[in-house]
């Protein structure tokens, strides 16, 4: 049977790969994200292959959130597989010369909008008595990083929730699983770096970085297990990279 997967972030990076391939492999597709012509763009390259929807909504607004998933079409709202990845680091400075503004972004995005979507979603995954729920969260939630700070705590926030959407789903039959990658090549940088293009070019220069294409071959991989294997969680660095602050740039 055809499955669904709603993907937040689906405009760049892991989220567009992962779109991508589960076009590839037939899955019917919601996609997110802020930008409209990307949207577009996506909707018409990909529903040359299998069915797409789209859905334009900032996860960091409750209100948008639970309008845009209640307006999906009613052959698009059985949701079977929830991709929560949108999100984002914004500076990357120390705690005492950090910009509240790009706190309030990434807790509010890569916290709070994993919430608003993924309570929209559950009732249905729970009456259905079935689902699986992968959260995109990364090395940085698994180890801090100096100047990290706020991007880490949010990314241990969604290896907390993770966890926590397991205990708590368990009983509905719901699979929920985190991967958790290091240094991918993507926007990443672009954003964290505000637009510095340069700059975002650095953070990948001399060592062979991971692409969005491998994390969605792995989040693809998850999904095609069968029904009673749980993958729940995993952390994948490119080779050059040990830890969060052992980088080979000479290889
Ligand atoms: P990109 O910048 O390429 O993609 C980020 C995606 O998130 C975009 O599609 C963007 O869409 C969407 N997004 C950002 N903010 C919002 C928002 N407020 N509302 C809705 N959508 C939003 O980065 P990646 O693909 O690398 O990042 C995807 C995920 O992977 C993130 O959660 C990131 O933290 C995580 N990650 C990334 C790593 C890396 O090194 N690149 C490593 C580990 C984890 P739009 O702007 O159109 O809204
Ligand atoms: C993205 C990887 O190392 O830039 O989550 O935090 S890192």
């Amino acid at each position: 049977m055809t499955k669904t997967a709603f993907i937040t972030g689906a405009t760049s990076g892991i989220g567009r790969a992962t779109a991508e391939l589960f076009a590839k492999n037939k899955i019917r597709l919601v996609l997110c994200g802020r930008r409209k012509n990307r949207l577009e763009q996506l909707e018409e390259e990909l529903s040359k292959i299998t069915e797409v929807t789209t859905l334009q909504f900032d996860v960091a607004k409750r209100e948008e959130v639970s309008a845009a998933i209640k307006s999906l079409p009613e052959n698009f709202k059985n949701i079977d597989i929830l991709i929560n990845n949108a999100g984002n680091a914004h500076g990357l400075s120390t705690i005492q010369d950090g910009n509240i503004d790009d706190w309030d972004a990434m807790l509010d995005i890569n916290v709070k909008g994993l919430l608003y979507v993924s309570k929209a979603i559950i009732p249905q995954m729970i009456a259905n008595n079935s689902g699986f729920i992968i959260n995109i969260g990364s090395t940085a939630g698994k180890e801090v990083y100096t100047n990290g700070n706020v991007y880490c705590a949010s990314k241990f926030a969604v290896n907390a929730l993770n966890k926590s959407m397991r205990l708590d789903l368990n009983e509905h039959n719901i699979r929920v699983s985190a991967i958790h990658p290091g240094l991918v090549e993507t926007e990443f940088s672009d954003v964290r770096f505000k637009g510095d293009i340069e700059r975002a070019k650095t953070v990948y220069q001399g060592f062979k970085p991971l692409q969005a294409e491998d994390i969605a071959d792995i989040i693809h991989f998850v999904i095609t297990r069968p029904y009673h294997v749980n993958i729940e969680d995993l952390v994948v660095y490119p080779t050059a990279q040990a830890s969060a602050t052992i980088l080979n740039k000479n290889q």
